[in-house]
């Protein structure tokens, strides 16, 4: 298994997944300063020239979301998904959240031109940033943390996604102490073994 990442991006979820499923892999870096992700070797890989790719068998395999839970279903015995189908729902829920809203809210600060082309767009864009990551910390105080974890006493593969959006917040002008249940969730999170290990590889820095 080889997995392209980039530091502190959303690929990092799919670096902890594999720590925590004991999967072992190699890891490839696409320079984002190298504008790596959108040149042809890459593109070659993954034609949407965005990280994570995972390859598997020869086959890459894109979308965050889809790539914990394949690494969960590799590692079944780790019981990173719920196997009761309305907690499966619930965690999806959450994850669907953190890929269509709270990260797209997050992409406006640096990445407006996938939506617009003028300067005072991409400007407006950033400014909105820290209201809108603000929302989405406030819903996921709210709704997202039923107990220590997002599915109450069960760590699952949501755990990693939402930590890794979290980590996002500081960088957002938004204060993660401003969110008790958040700022609980994030140590929680680097007290894992999974977490130290890509701190470690400067995969989070
Ligand atoms: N929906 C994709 C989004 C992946 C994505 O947008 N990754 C960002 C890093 S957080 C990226 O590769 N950006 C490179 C670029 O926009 O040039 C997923 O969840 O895996």
């Amino acid at each position: 298994m080889q997995l392209f990442y980039t530091p502190n991006t959303i690929s990092m979820s799919v670096a902890i997944a594999l720590q925590e499923a004991g999967i072992a892999h190699d890891l490839t870096l696409v320079d984002f300063s190298k504008s790596q992700q959108t040149g042809a070797d890459y593109l070659a890989i993954n034609p949407k020239g965005r990280v994570p790719t995972l390859i598997i068998e020869g086959r890459a395999f894109t979308e965050t979301g889809a790539l914990l839970e394949l690494i969960a279903s590799l590692a079944r015995l780790k019981n990173l998904v719920p196997t009761d189908p309305l907690q499966v729902a619930q965690m999806r829920s959450v994850m669907f959240y953190l890929a269509s809203t709270m990260h797209i809210n997050h992409a406006h600060r640096i990445r407006g031109s996938r939506w617009a082309n003028s300067k005072s767009s991409f400007d407006d864009m950033t400014a909105k940033v820290p209201e809108t990551m603000a929302a989405s910390a406030q819903y996921v105080e709210d709704e997202c943390l039923t107990g220590p974890f997002v599915l109450g006493d069960m760590f699952s593969v949501a755990d990693i996604y939402l930590f890794n959006v979290c980590t996002w917040l500081e960088g957002d002008s938004v204060s993660v102490s401003n969110y008790p249940k958040i700022t609980g969730h994030m140590a929680m999170m680097e007290t894992r073994a999974s977490v130290r290990k890509i701190r470690e590889l400067g995969i989070l820095t």
